[in-house]
């Protein structure tokens, strides 16, 4: 099964996940932002993950689903005037600019509803699985809220003088966490009985990439053109932060992104705790963090 059928399926999946509402307006903006062309990488990994412990697709489906939606509530939110003010998401107009602010807040709001939606429904769709189920939800949550992806948003507001410490960990709660909930919550719904060996390792693998992917961010944010990030190129400068870039160059960047990657890659090798040749999807998902130019 290649990546690439996968992220059909999950575009499927989610089209089956968020049928039309009585506000068209409101279907309209959700619909826009979430089939906007996103990489879908958060439920890739997720999937990859459940499938690495033993887990069937179908019973991760529902919260790689949820996990997008979140991603893309928070790519809504975070392209407001009050956030980032970015007129351009995925190479089409941000929310905001499409739909007016009202909405596009509300569509961002809509879709983490939802994903808690779908979540609690595929806990209660099967008692013998609800435990494992939960717990992969609580996980999500925990990631999306005030002890991560938000708690991290709030530190990252005026964030122009960080040292190294301070903006990994910014790093680390806005967007590590809701990479390695993707990977922590697919071995949770896989799993039952929980190893402390294999959850550890796996939490330092999806740790490791959660960062190598916010830095390769800052790295792509320079040098890459606004045409081929979909969003506006040098954004980070426009808002004076302090980035993984701005304190160690474009060399040091690309060199600590490729040691996390081959870091995660290794620990993911060590046959001794098993994950074998099922690990090669969660891999090759690890391998497209390289930076080769
Ligand atoms: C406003 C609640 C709130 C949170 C904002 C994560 C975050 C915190 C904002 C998103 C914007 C941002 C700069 C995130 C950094 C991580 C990043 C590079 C996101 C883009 O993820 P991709 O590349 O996007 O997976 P696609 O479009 O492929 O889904």
């Amino acid at each position: 099964m290649n990546s690439e059928n996968l992220a059909d399926r999950i575009d499927h999946a989610l089209e089956l996940y968020l049928p039309g509402c009585e506000a068209p307006a409101l279907t309209n903006a959700m619909r826009y932002c979430l089939f906007a062309g996103g990489k879908r990488l958060r439920p890739r990994l997720l999937i990859a993950s459940c499938r690495m412990f033993g887990g069937d697709e179908q019973a991760a489906m529902p919260f790689a689903c949820a996990i997008e939606m979140i991603h893309t509530y928070s790519l809504i939110h975070d392209d407001l005037p009050a956030m980032d003010n970015d007129d351009f998401r995925r190479g089409k107009p941000s929310c905001h600019k499409q739909f007016g602010e009202a909405l596009a807040i509300l569509a961002g709001d809509a879709l983490l509803n939802r994903s808690f939606e779908v979540m609690a429904e595929a806990c209660a769709a099967s008692e013998e699985n609800a435990v494992r189920r939960a717990k992969a939800m609580a996980c999500v949550g925990k990631a999306a809220g005030a002890y991560g992806m938000v708690g991290g948003q709030a530190l990252d507001i005026n964030n122009a003088k960080l040292d190294e410490s301070g903006l990994a960990r910014i790093y680390d709660l806005k967007t590590g966490g809701l990479i390695r909930a993707a990977i922590v919550a697919g071995y949770l719904i896989a799993t039952v009985a929980s190893d402390m060996d294999i959850k550890d390792t796996i939490t330092q693998v999806a740790t490791k990439l959660g960062y190598a992917f916010q830095i390769r961010d800052d790295y792509l944010d320079v040098i890459k053109t606004t045409k081929e990030l979909g969003k506006p190129q040098g954004s980070d400068a426009k808002n004076s932060k302090t980035t993984y870039v701005t304190l160690f160059g474009l060399w040091q960047t690309k060199q600590t992104v490729n040691e996390l990657v081959a870091d995660a890659i290794r620990l993911l090798n060590i046959g001794a705790i098993g994950f074998n040749a099922q690990a090669a999807p969660l891999m090759d998902i690890a391998s497209e963090f390289i930076i080769s130019d």
